[in-house]
Order: C-alpha cells, then sequence, then structure tokens
C-alpha cells in the first residue's frame, strides 16, 4: 500500500475531537503512526502534549480508538517492556506495542528505562516526537531544546540568551544501543516517515525499535500554525535534522542534502530563536554541518 493510499482509507484512529493545538506537528505525527499500525495496536502515551489534549482520556472515556494507557513520565519503555512480555508470553506477538513519548519523557526523564529496554532489546516500537521542550507544563528546556532556543527556564534577556548548551542528539545516542531498527523522520517527508513507521512495526516483532520524528510546536516555538510543515522541511533542508535510518545492514542517509539551506534560514520566522546571537548561529552552523557529516561517513556517502 502506498503512503498516499495509507493516508487517504486506512482510518483515524484518534478522535477528532482532542485539544492539541492548531497546527502541532505531534498530534499530526501521532494520527499518522496509528493510521499505519491499525487497531491490532497498544499504544502508551505518557504525560505531555499528546496526554494531556485528550489522546489518553477524558470523563472515562478514550481519545483513541485502541486501548492507550498513561504511564509515568519516566518509565515508558519499562512500562511497555512488561506488556510486551505478557502478549509475547499469551502468544500473541503480533500485537503491536507502541510508545508515543514526548522528548522530556525519552531524553530526560525517562532515559534510563528507554536505554534499559533499547538495550534488552525489548519487543517494542518507541516513537519519541521531538518539540524540543517540555511544552505541557508551559515549555521549560529539555535536553533536546537546540542552542539559543528561548524557553521558560532559558529566557532571552540582559544576562542570559537562551538555552546555553547544544542539543543531546537523541536518535544517534538510541543507535549505538545495537537495536533491531533506529531512524529519524519528520512531518515534512511524509512518505518516508510511512515507510519508517512500517519498518519499525515489522522491527519490533523481533527486538527493539526507535524512531526520532522532529515534531514542531508553533505555540510554544512562537511561529504561525500554517507554517508547521514548512518549519519541518527547513530543519531536514538544513541538516539540523538529517533524515537516515539504521538496521542489521548498517546506515541509510534517506535525504542526500545537496544543497543545504543555511541553518539562519530555518531559524529567521521562529521566535524562539530571535535572541540567537552571532556566535550561536555560527555554532548552530557549525553543528548542522557536523552533523551531516557524520551521518554521511557512517552511511558511506562521500
Ligand atoms: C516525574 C514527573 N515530573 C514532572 C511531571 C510534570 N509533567 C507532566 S507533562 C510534562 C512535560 C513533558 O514534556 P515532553 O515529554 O517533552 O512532552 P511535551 O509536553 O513536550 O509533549 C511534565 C514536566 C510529571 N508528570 N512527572
Ligand atoms: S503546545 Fe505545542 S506540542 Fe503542545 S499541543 Fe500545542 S502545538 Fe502541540
Ligand atoms: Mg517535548
Amino acid at each position: 500500500m502506498s503512503y498516499i493510499d495509507v493516508i487517504k482509507e486506512r482510518e483515524d484512529l484518534v478522535s477528532p475531537g482532542i485539544s492539541a493545538c492548531a497546527g502541532c506537528g505531534g498530534e499530526l505525527v501521532l494520527r499518522k503512526v496509528l493510521q499505519v499500525a491499525g487497531s491490532n495496536t497498544i499504544v502508551a502515551v505518557p504525560p505531555g502534549c499528546m496526554a494531556g489534549a485528550g489522546v489518553i482520556g477524558w470523563n472515562f472515556d478514550s481519545g483513541m480508538k485502541v486501548p492507550v494507557c498513561i504511564p509515568l513520565l519516566d518509565n515508558t519503555a519499562s512500562f511497555l517492556s512488561g506488556l510486551s512480555h505478557v502478549y509475547q508470553r499469551k502468544g500473541r506477538g503480533d500485537v503491536n506495542i507502541v510508545a508515543f513519548a514526548g522528548d522530556g519523557a525519552s531524553a530526560d526523564c525517562g532515559f534510563q528505562s528507554l536505554s534499559g529496554a533499547a538495550e534488552r532489546n525489548e519487543k517494542i516500537l518507541y516513537i519519541c516526537y521531538d518539540n524540543e521542550g517540555y511544552m505541557n507544563t508551559g515549555y521549560q528546556r529539555s535536553s533536546t531544546s537546540s542552542l539559543g532556543s528561548m524557553t521558560s527556564t532559558t529566557p532571552i534577556g540582559s544576562k542570559t540568551a537562551g538555552k546555553q548548551q547544544h542539543q543531546k542528539y537523541m536518535p544517534l545516542i538510541m543507535a549505538m544501543h545495537h537495536i533491531e531498527y533506529c531512524a529519524t523522520a519528520s512531518p515534512s517527508n511524509m512518505s518516508d516517515l510511512i515507510a519508517k513507521v512500517t519498518k519499525g512495526l515489522e522491527a519490533s516483532k523481533n527486538g527493539f525499535a526507535y524512531l526520532h520524528v522532529f515534531s514542531p510546536c508553533p505555540t510554544g516555538w512562537g511561529y504561525d500554525p500554517n507554517l508547521s510543515i514548512e518549519v519541518a522541511r527547513q530543519a531536514v533542508r538544513s541538516n539540523l535534522f538529517p533524515l537516515w535510518e539504521m538496521d542489521s545492514a548498517g546506515m541509510r542517509l534517506s535525504y542526500t542534502n545537496r544543497s543545504p539551506v543555511s541553518v539562519a534560514q530555518f531559524a529567521k520566522n521562529i521566535r524562539k530563536f530571535r535572541g540567537l546571537t552571532d556566535d550561536n548561529l555560527a555554532s548552530l552552523q557549525a553543528l548542522a554541518d557536523a552533523r551531516y557529516q557524520t551521518i554521511c561517513n557512517l552511511a558511506g556517502v562521500s
């Protein structure tokens, strides 16, 4: 089935009535993931914008048409490890066991349980929707917030100019766990995203699969909600968010970027970057160039 067919013909398993903001990248990704996964799926969504928007439920009802549960912010992967074991034991290894977790729940609070489950090669597809901050609680900085980001805990003022550190590059850290499948994806490259969700689900029947998805947030980042896909596209094209996948055959580049746009071009219409200093911009540009080169080297692309 082509990706257009998946999007057009498969049922949307998330309620139309959830309360995510207009233009939310995370919500779009969640809906597409569920369309690919289908109804033979159990999802865990830890506290965060997607859980808070009503995906888990409200008034004793659920915002999804599949079983969904809310673990703690820091134990999603261990919670699903247990669930996966139960289903294996029952002879129901066909059931998709999926995490849909934010960057805070994955790269910070939940990293210990995530790393442990990956190292044990648990049969789970773990998706991190990365909006680069703790959005549901008022946009505090996370370890994946980019250098210079204006957040509620890294303001721009006379003494500070946004976040002072570069983001943690989670996808490569996860790839180094020797898991079944690891990939990055973006809603700007939807056919690629859907192919990777499909591969991740297949891989999760044999072991741990991890997908790191760029998930722009108009409310926290400060841009017009109709620009979410464009923001995601520019992140990919600037090489701040290169697209790649890795399995037992090695790493492959999913998008060869022959003429990258500058990081300045990516950042210029996003309010969270309004305090970027020249030094920060140069540092971000160097990071994007080095990140892409690292992935090319690992993928054997000259
Ligand atoms: C241990 C713990 N600390 C703090 C919270 C409060 N909390 C709920 S959601 C949330 C933000 C989570 O951020 P992220 O995982 O990036 O998801 P997002 O809100 O960005 O979608 C926080 C801090 C919590 N639920 N548990
Ligand atoms: S604050 Fe951002 S991540 Fe949260 S629902 Fe709104 S747009 Fe989505
Ligand atoms: Mg987040």
